[in-house]
């Protein structure tokens, strides 16, 4: 019987994510992350432990046959890999940035400059697309110091609270980039593979709608029965339970994280009661 492959990063931001997602996707490792390969002894899985640069060349060969990486890593190397499903963690953005006294009214600035980076083939095309012309100097670390030690002018580095560049003196004035972690796929996968690869992603989705649904449960009079399961239409439609008090039910549905709290000050005004919220484990449309 097949086994599927799948690279995660050893230890950086994405370790812990990553495992805990394959956890909830109820995955159980019979070894600790110290080790540089396990191997699920519930699913036909090996994780193997890798750093984040690594897995997108590992998965493009077919040593791995899944990665999770950041898609800026997946973007800067071009790699020959399928982008399988945006992950929603690791969110950060590649941004321009500048020593903070600099005066700055467009991207023009940037023009004849030399930017510090260690992004150089998304920043190329992003000035390419943009038409600037600037020298781009390839560093691979603490790109953050470049214009303090006189590298270059302006720097292009990932960004995410923003505090690096702001204990360096400098401010975040383009974002070029959108990133966060994604679940990548060898292009080539056999039939076996790939079928047990759509069951891990099956999962991976499960876990994800989970994360951005919440189940609520409470009670209205009946006569709101009809609003408010406009407002909670839920998965196909909301469950209804008749209350022992007369005149009143119980209804539970799903809302999602991003409507939540408009939604529950529009319930209260309907004369809902008793609103009860809890976290959903997995989620299967
Ligand atoms: O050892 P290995 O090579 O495996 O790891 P690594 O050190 O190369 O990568 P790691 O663990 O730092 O980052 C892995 C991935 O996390 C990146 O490729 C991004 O997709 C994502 N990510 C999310 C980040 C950040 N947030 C982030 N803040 N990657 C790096 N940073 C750094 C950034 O380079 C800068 O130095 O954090 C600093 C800025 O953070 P703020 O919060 O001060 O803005
Ligand atoms: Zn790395």
């Amino acid at each position: 019987m097949s086994t599927l492959k799948i690279a995660i990063q050893k230890s950086g931001r994405l370790s812990e994510k990553s495992s805990q997602l394959l956890r909830g996707c109820g995955i159980s490792l019979s070894n600790g992350p110290k080790a540089l390969k396990a191997k699920s002894d519930n699913f036909p899985l090996e994780i193997l432990f890798l750093r984040d640069d690594d897995i997108p060349q590992y998965v493009a060969e077919g040593v791995a046959d899944l990665g999770i990486v950041g898609a800026n890593v997946i973007e800067e190397k071009q790699s020959n890999v399928s982008k399988s499903l945006p992950l929603g963690f690791a969110k950060c953005r590649l941004s321009l940035a500048i020593p903070k006294n600099e005066n700055y009214s467009d991207l023009s600035y940037f023009d004849g400059k030399k930017i510090a980076t260690s992004y150089p083939v998304i920043l190329n095309s992003f000035l390419k697309e943009k038409g600037l012309s600037c020298s781009i100097e390839q560093i691979s670390g603490s790109v953050e110091i470049a214009p303090g030690i006189g590298l270059a002018q302006g720097i292009c580095d990932i960004v995410s609270t923003g505090s690096t560049l702001l204990q360096n003196g400098l401010k975040e004035v383009a974002t070029i980039y959108e990133s966060q972690a994604i679940l990548i796929s060898n292009p080539r996968l056999s039939p076996e593979l790939l079928a047990l690869a759509e069951q891990l992603q099956f999962r991976i989705e499960a876990v994800l709608a989970a994360r951005k649904n919440k189940y609520i449960l409470l009670n209205t009079p009946n006569e709101s029965i009809e609003a408010i399961s406009q407002l909670l239409p839920g998965m196909k439609s909301p469950t209804l339970l008749p209350l022992a008090q007369p005149g009143w039910s119980s209804l539970h549905s799903v809302v999602s994280e991003n409507e939540f709290w408009p939604v529950i000050s529009a319930l209260k005004e309907l004369g809902a009661e008793g609103i009860l919220v809890t976290s959903i484990e997995k989620m299967i449309r």
